[in-house]
């Protein structure tokens, strides 16, 4: 166990903390402080499920903190939008600015005319949101709906289950059939890994689903390769074998589901060769996939969120959470299905909104995913004309990034962005301001991989001027000219405010234990089997496999494929033109979405590329290594062709997380990517994005 006091307070002294990123492993890390500079982090190696690992971006840290390109006081733009040049201002200009520009705006639009907008790009309890919520529910601005991320899953999850709950990630190691589906885990939940292998060294089968042979595929067992988007299809074709073949747990099944008949009916329809039409995978892989995963005991679904980002992918989602249902898997440790284990503490926090008898915060909402849209739309009404952003990136995060970055050039538009680094986002900031890494604030990570509340304690004091989060939005409401103390509250009384601790799962927690031991169980039972004996949080407490909510919203209410626009089968006239399914996937290593490509230890060599099938290729007189152009009617990309047999025929791929400048024409992959929204949870259809590639020039 690492001294967190240090010897004597002399010398070097280590500081127990929790990983920030947007990541499901949340581990825990410790810190060696000399001299008030942090020289040294490393692994908690007492952390029970990260066990003394990070990742190798992480185990690179420092060269973030202490970057010569951080951003160290605020600045102000000089050069046009995008352009990036600023000049530095103290703090008290910059905020006397903004607190003038918003009241100008507001006086004039309305509330609703800011949006304050951010990710995840810390997803701590009161680093990533808290405060804001209050200042920006005091200033009536709009709400955003952050939903890019993990939404979809959940609620398409939450059709069949009720809810998002599913058993402890850690009890793979029980589980004898292992499905990894659409999810990418030896890149993205690497710590998950460990206890994968584990299981398999006992006699487990690790089998693989996804469209692309990631590196999770290479070492898997059994590798299942769909077309993006009809997952759907392929659990239908299962389904269809495992009620045929009578591989269901009849007595599970009466007990704790409901809509078994009419399940039944819809997959009579859909023997596996119709399946194999429609997902590309072939029927007698179907079902020979349907009779391992019914008949091996327990069989374990581990998914995130790769597969939400299609038209349909809460159906998606919905059609993965039917099959545990209907072969009981849910009754054994190390079975069932889990996505997100940070459902588990989601019911124990608090929204900091307005305070009781406030009333609510109830302005209109914006997607996140539709930034771009509303700032070029001329009808928005009133229209957006502050934009506070942190945490996140959007120029190169969303989707039609090409209609963002338009957006963020508005003249008119008054962007203030707080951030480590000069993003492709901050470029276009009238002001931006320095914030504090993990190492210089305190606060809780919730982790929605494993079971642990991480405590992190500041390591060292910001470095430049950086400031936290909570720490701006204090400094906002001041030079704002509020005085309500609910607006002003320290991080250790947010912590406890976003803390539900009379909540039963947080019995026996406090933030001194937190603090002193660094991270802490949730109060959850051991082994954790939520759905054994049935207990569905449904409306009618079973899983229902005719959801009642689907049809309430309007969805076809049992599990069902069909085909996205920009997907397999989809619009004809749109496949002559962009014949070729893009996906634009997390692939290095090194990059945590887009807040590493700039640091040269961390990003790969060679820049970004486009993965094409080999016969696709010659197709089109492409070879490997030449430029290329990859286009649809969203916006055109140059880069170079990769020959790659990690893709199959009809797909592409280009690797996303590269800033503007590192791409040749200053165009991202984000900037080809669909952004209609998906069909339930405020997802967007990412996935689904059309294109054609064609030479560019002869090597
Ligand atoms: N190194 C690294 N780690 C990360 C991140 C990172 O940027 N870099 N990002 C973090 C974040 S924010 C998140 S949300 C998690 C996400 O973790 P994951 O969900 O595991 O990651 P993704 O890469 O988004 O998607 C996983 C896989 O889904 C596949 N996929 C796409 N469409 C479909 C489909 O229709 N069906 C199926 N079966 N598969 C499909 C993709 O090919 C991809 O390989 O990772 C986190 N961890
Ligand atoms: N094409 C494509 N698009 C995708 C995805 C994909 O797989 N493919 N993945 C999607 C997913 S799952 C997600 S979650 C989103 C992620 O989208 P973003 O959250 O926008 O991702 P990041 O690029 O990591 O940006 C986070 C930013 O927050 C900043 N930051 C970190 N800590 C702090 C802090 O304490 N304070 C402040 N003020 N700033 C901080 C970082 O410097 C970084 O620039 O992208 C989505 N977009
Ligand atoms: S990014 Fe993920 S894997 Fe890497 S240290 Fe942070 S939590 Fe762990
Ligand atoms: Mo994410």
């Amino acid at each position: 166990m690492p001294d967190p006091a240090g010897p004597d307070g002399a010398g070097p002294r280590t500081v127990l903390g929790t990983c920030h990123h947007d990541c499901p492993d949340s581990c825990g890390w410790v810190v060696t402080v000399e001299d008030g500079r942090a020289v040294r982090l490393r692994g908690n190696p007492d952390h029970p499920y990260s066990r003394g690992e990070l990742c190798p971006k992480v185990n690179r840290l420092l060269d973030r903190v202490y970057s010569p390109d951080r951003v160290l006081t605020p600045l102000l733009r000089t050069g046009a939008k995008g352009e990036g040049r600023f000049r530095p201002i103290g703090w008290d200009e910059a905020l006397a600015r903004i607190a003038q520009e918003w009241t100008t705006r507001i006086a004039r639009h309305g509330g609703e005319t800011l949006l304050g907008f951010h990710s995840a790009g810390t997803q701590g309890l009161i680093q990533m949101t808290s405060l804001d919520r209050r200042l920006f529910a005091a200033l009536g601005a709009s709400r955003l709906d952050a939903t890019i991320c993990g939404s979809t899953a959940r609620t398409g999850v939450a059709l069949v289950t009720g809810s998002g709950l599913g058993p402890d990630p850690m009890d793979v190691v029980h589980s004898r059939f292992v499905v990894l589906w659409g999810t990418n885990t030896r890149l993205t939940n690497r710590h998950f890994w460990p206890f994968v292998e584990q299981a398999r060294a006992a006699g487990a089968t690790v089998v693989v689903i996804d469209p692309l042979r990631t590196a999770t595929a290479d070492a898997a067992d059994w590798f299942v390769q769909p077309l993006p988007g009809t997952d759907a299809a392929l659990v239908l074709g299962m389904l269809h074998v495992i009620v045929a073949e009578d591989l269901v747990d009849q007595a599970w099944v009466a007990a704790h589901t409901s809509g078994y008949a009419e399940l039944c009916e819809r997959v009579a329809a859909w023997p596996p060769e119709r399946a194999a039409a429609a997902c590309g995978v072939e029927a007698g892989e179907i079902a020979a996939l349907a009779r391992a995963y019914a008949t091996t005991r327990p069989a374990l679904i581990r998914t995130l969120i790769g597969a939400e980002h299609h038209e349909h992918g809460a159906a998606l989602f919905q059609a993965m959470a039917t099959l545990p249902s209907v072969t009981g898997a849910w009754r054994e440790r190390g079975g069932g299905l889990i996505r997100s284990s940070g459902s588990w503490i989601d019911e124990t926090l608090r929204e900091l909104d307005l305070p009781d008898g406030d009333g609510p915060w109830a302005t209109r909402r914006i997607n996140m995913s539709h930034l771009g849209r509303v700032l070029l739309d001329e009808r928005f009404d009133p229209p957006l004309t502050a934009l506070y952003v942190w945490n996140a990136n959007p120029a190169v995060t969303l989707p039609a990034a090409e209609s963002v970055r338009r957006g963020l050039a508005r003249d008119d538009l008054f962007t203030v962005v707080h951030e480590q680094f000069l993003t492709d986002t901050a470029r276009y900031a009238d002001v931006v301001l320095p914030a504090t890494t993990q190492l210089e604030h305190v606060d809780v990570v919730p982790a929605w991989g494993h079971l642990y509340l991480g405590w992190n304690e500041p390591a060292v004091e910001p470095v430049g001027e950086a400031r936290s989060n909570t720490e701006v939005f204090r400094n906002l409401a001041a030079a704002l000219g509020r005085t309500e103390p609910w607006l002003f509250e320290s991080d250790e009384a947010l912590i406890e405010a976003r803390l539900d601790l009379g909540h039963e799962r947080l019995a026996g927690i406090t933030v001194d234990r937190l603090r002193r031991e660094g991270f802490v169980r949730l109060s959850v039972p051991d082994p954790l089997l939520p759905f054994a004996e049935g207990g569905f949080p449904t409306p009618s407490g079973r899983a229902e496999l005719w959801s009642s909510a689907a049809a309430e919203a309007g969805l076809d209410p049992l599990p069902g494929y069909r085909p996205a626009r920009e997907g397999p089968g989809g619009d004809a006239g749109l496949h002559r033109r962009f014949p070729l399914q893009l996906l634009t996937p997390k692939t290095h290593p090194g990059f945590l979405n887009s807040s590493y490509s700039p640091l040269p230890r961390h990003a790969p060599d060679g820049g970004p590329f486009v993965e094409i099938d080999p016969a696709d290729a010659a197709a089109r007189g492409i070879t490997d290594g030449q430029p290329v152009r990859v286009r649809n009617d969203r916006a055109t990309l140059e880069v170079v062709a990769r020959l790659s047999v990690r893709v199959r025929p009809g797909v592409v791929a280009v690797p996303f997380g590269w800033w503007q400048g590192q791409h040749p024409d200053g165009r991202t992959a984000n900037a080809l990517a669909n952004d209609e929204l998906v069909d339930l949870g405020g997802g967007v259809a990412f996935s689904d994005t059309l294109v054609e590639v064609e030479p560019l020039e002869p090597v």
